[in-house]
């Protein structure tokens, strides 16, 4: 291996739910693995670990946390993720990853727990290169066939969930200005599924080349 090899890129989709994020990610990895670019497709919360297990339990109703509690669990189960994480993207292979901290924070800082406490958890962790947020209101994304069985799948969940995300935005915007990594995009996902994936593309293209530079930590 050549010193000049370079890093994938760790690129985030967020969104509310459906906003159409997982049909999005299926499709970018889609795409790039026909272009045999190397990617993986990582979803949080993984439900398959031990951790994961518990959050899929509580997220179904079959159990109740404290909402510290499974705050932490859900930032537990990225770390116990994040040196794959880092091996998978120094081996050259773009991660894609649906949902990460941003999630972690708009959900339990809608239930009332302070902002700064939710992000502390989840500073330092790989930090994503590229941020694609793909934006809806609750009341379209409603009209999708409705949200399911799960906890926060309520309209009222939804609009504080959004709104937490605009703040957000703007706080990753203006750090972006200083640093130069970590780019916030807002896409519109109220368009139609071609318009979308058109929006991605556009913005995911110039990263599928890899990256030089060192993986950064998450709010550093
Ligand atoms: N969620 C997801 C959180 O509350 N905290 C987190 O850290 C993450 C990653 O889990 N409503 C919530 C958001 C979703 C729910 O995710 C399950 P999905 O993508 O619908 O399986
Ligand atoms: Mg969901």
């Amino acid at each position: 291996m050549s010193s000049s090899k370079k890093r994938g890129a760790f690129i985030v989709i967020e969104g509310l739910d459906r906003s159409g994020k997982s049909t999005q990610a299926a499709t970018l990895v889609e795409r790039l693995q026909a272009k045999h670019i190397a990617v993986q497709l990582q979803k949080f919360p993984d439900r398959t670990t031990t951790i994961g297990r518990m959050i899929d339990s509580y997220l179904r109703s079959e159990s109740d946390l404290d909402d510290h509690t499974i705050h932490l669990l859900f930032s537990a189960n990225r770390w116990e993720l994040a040196t794959s994480i880092e091996e998978t993207l120094n081996a050259g292979t773009i991660i894609l990853c649906d949902r990460y901290a941003f999630s972690g924070i708009a959900f339990s800082a809608s239930k009332g727990l302070p902002f700064e406490w939710c992000r502390a958890p989840d500073v330092s962790l790989p930090a994503p290169d590229l941020i694609l947020f793909l934006d809806i209101t609750p009341e379209k994304a409603k009209e999708r066939g409705g949200y399911g069985e799960e906890r926060y799948e309520k309209e009222e969940t939804q609009r504080k969930v959004r709104q937490i995300f605009g703040r957000m935005a703007e706080e990753t915007a203006a750090q972006y200005e200083k640093s130069n990594h970590g780019r916030w995009v807002t896409i519109d996902a109220s368009q139609s599924l071609e318009a979308v994936t058109a929006d991605i593309w556009k913005v995911v293209e110039p990263f599928v080349e890899g990256l030089s530079g060192p993986i950064h930590r998450l709010w550093e």
